[in-house]
């Protein structure tokens, strides 16, 4: 499914095509508290700093904060989005006063090969958001990059220019409770740290075309030049290591079903330019 299959308003097609997300009022206060009760329930307090609820290792929490989140959102975001289903679901929360809670500039996990299907990610806070607790900041038009942020780390064609896409080309969007971001997968979006006294918590939830089996692709440093696509089952999913390098991912139970050359050229400015990428600061 590509944008001219949306079932979303012409205004929201243009603004996800054009920068590659769009804010709008989603979670009425009821889903906002329910959200909250399961947070609560499953993880209660939490580490300083930046938490995921994706990367922590309790698997049957894993598995019982995914099916809550389910049965609270499917049928509305199905509604919202037809023809897509959630596939992921995470929550994601900030320390009061976090320190090294910032998550730097990154695009997220391709989950479906970009050239012929959309992958959007939801992004949701549960308290209003702004710069002084952790709002999202995002690089308007930069799913026009092309590469791929893998699972395990591969180099990604902006690393170089990182430091001026966080300084010059990033937009902070400040956010009500209960509002949605929803953004093409691959935008380049970030966040800072949290320096009131409450936690900020959010949710991010995954939409994929319905029928579209979840991918993962894995780069292994051992073979730089290559470029692994696997498909995954939704338990799977929620067994993987994050962020850590996976040699052999089939002991995980993921199917080979692409392996394609890689290689990574780092963007310039006029490159970024010819995409309509341009600084905002
Ligand atoms: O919740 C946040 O601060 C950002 C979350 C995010 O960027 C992600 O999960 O990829």
């Amino acid at each position: 499914m590509l944008y001219k299959d949306l079932a979303l308003s012409e205004n929201h097609v243009a603004k996800l095509q054009d920068t590659g997300y769009f804010i709008a009022p989603f979670l009425d206060d009821h889903e906002i508290q329910a959200l909250k009760d399961i947070f609560a329930a499953e993880v209660g307090s939490f580490q300083q700093g930046i938490f995921f609820t994706a990367a922590y290792n309790d698997v049957e929490s894993k598995f019982r904060i995914r099916e809550a989140i389910l049965a609270l959102l499917s049928e509305k975001m199905s509604k919202f989005l037809p023809g897509f289903y959630i596939s992921a679901a995470l929550f994601i929360a900030k320390s009061a006063h976090s320190n090294n809670g910032t998550l730097a500039l990154h695009q997220d996990y391709s989950m479906v090969d970009h050239s012929k299907h959309l992958a959007l990610n939801a992004w949701f806070p549960l308290i209003d958001v702004d710069g002084n607790n952790g709002c999202l900041c995002a690089v308007p038009r930069s799913h026009r990059v092309a590469g791929i942020r893998a699972a395990s780390l591969n180099p990604t064609p902006y690393d170089d220019m990182l430091p001026s896409l966080e300084s010059e080309y990033a937009v902070k969007y400040p956010m009500r409770a209960g509002e949605m971001m929803l953004f093409d997968q691959r935008v380049l979006h970030g966040s800072g740290e949290n320096n009131t006294d409450t936690p900020r918590i959010a949710l991010q939830i995954t939409m994929l075309p319905v029928g579209l089996p979840m991918r993962y692709y894995y780069w292994n440093k051992n073979q730089p030049n290559r470029i692994n696509a696997y498909e995954v089952g939704m338990d799977v999913h929620l067994k993987l290591p994050i962020s850590v390098q996976v040699d052999d991912p089939t002991q995980y139970g993921l199917t080979l079903i692409e392996s394609t050359d890689f290689a990574v050229k780092q963007v310039s400015r006029e490159d970024l330019a010819e995409l309509g990428i341009v600084p905002v600061s």
